[in-house]
């Protein structure tokens, strides 16, 4: 077994008996073992702020937070720090729906009047706390971020009222945690000049993060594992610049998938080369990181 791990640390922080049992699997062959020395090698060299975003859906909050805060531990454990961002979409439903107020969404986007935006605030918050209580609840050292890293505007305040479209990216809090060894947790509210929050969508506010930071990995972690093909698998990987004309020719990509997959072209296109987007299960993060075969969907140019 790699000698960069020892079990009594793996039991303590790893909670999630299925991430464990992928993390030992893996342990114990010694081909497992090198290659995760090798990635593990390769992320430490990195600068702190350039090894991974992680995007996390609010579905992943409420169905997966287990595997997701063991997978987000174990990281630190081996003395690397993910930057995490997170969404809140369907407790806000919820949420709204419980205060009487009726969902109205544009182009994917919820249309938040001033009533709502007082629930997506308190919502946004409960949610970035539930993640960084829970991350401290595994001896993970986690910073709750809930403002001053995005400033923005108004996306079209006829059209959708109180959203935002990022203008700045403010990285002094993200590194404030950083240089403390703590997992900055990001909430996706925006902030115009003049103070007023604005709801910012989490996947939009995660690709104006990464332009910024440039890190060599962007992983979004989702219920589904990753991007599906027309028998409902997971696509192992997909190299952008021979592959995309064709995938998003093809007749049973569906809306959502297509424009995921547009949405990561723009984004890699800004990007260095070395850097690439993973789609996987919060209990795979490990597995997708540390192994050439990874899990989920990888998406290169
Ligand atoms: C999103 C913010 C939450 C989000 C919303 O209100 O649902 C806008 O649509 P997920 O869970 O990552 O989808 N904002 C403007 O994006 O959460």
């Amino acid at each position: 077994m790699n000698p960069a791990f020892n079990q009594h640390a793996l039991n303590k922080h790893v909670h999630d008996p299925q991430t464990r049992q992928t993390i030992v699997r893996l342990l114990s062959s010694m081909a497992g073992a090198k290659e995760i020395s090798q990635y593990l090698k390769r992320f430490s060299q990195l600068d702190a702020a350039r090894f991974a975003v992680v995007k996390v859906g609010g579905a992943v909050l409420r169905d997966d937070l287990d595997a997701l805060t063991s997978s987000l531990a174990f990281l630190q454990d081996v003395g690397l720090t993910p930057i995490v961002i997170h969404g809140a979409g369907p407790q806000l439903d919820e949420e709204l729906t419980a205060a009487g107020i009726e969902k109205q969404t544009v182009n994917g986007l919820r249309v938040t009047s001033p009533e709502a935006l007082a629930i997506v605030r308190r919502v946004f918050h409960s949610q970035n706390l539930k993640l960084v209580e829970a991350l401290q609840a595994q001896d993970a050292r986690a910073t709750s971020i809930v403002s001053g890293v995005f400033e923005a505007d108004y996306l079209d305040r006829h059209t959708y009222g109180l959203v935002g479209e990022v203008k700045r990216v403010d990285l002094a809090p993200i590194n404030a945690s950083l240089q403390a060894g703590s997992i900055p947790v990001i909430a996706s509210l925006g902030e115009t000049a003049g103070g007023q929050i604005l709801n910012v969508n989490a996947d939009f506010a995660a690709n104006e993060l990464v332009q910024v930071l440039q890190p060599y990995k962007i992983v979004f972690l989702t219920g589904t594992g990753g991007l599906l093909d027309d028998g409902g698998n997971v696509i192992d990987s997909i190299n952008l610049s021979t592959e995309y004309d064709d995938l998003v020719a093809q007749p049973w990509i569906h809306g959502g998938m297509k424009v995921k997959l547009e949405q990561i072209k723009v984004l890699l296109d800004k990007l260095p080369l070395s850097s690439s987007v993973s789609i996987t299960r919060p209990g795979e993060l490990a597995k997708e990181l540390f192994t050439h075969t990874g899990s989920g969907t990888l998406v290169r140019r």
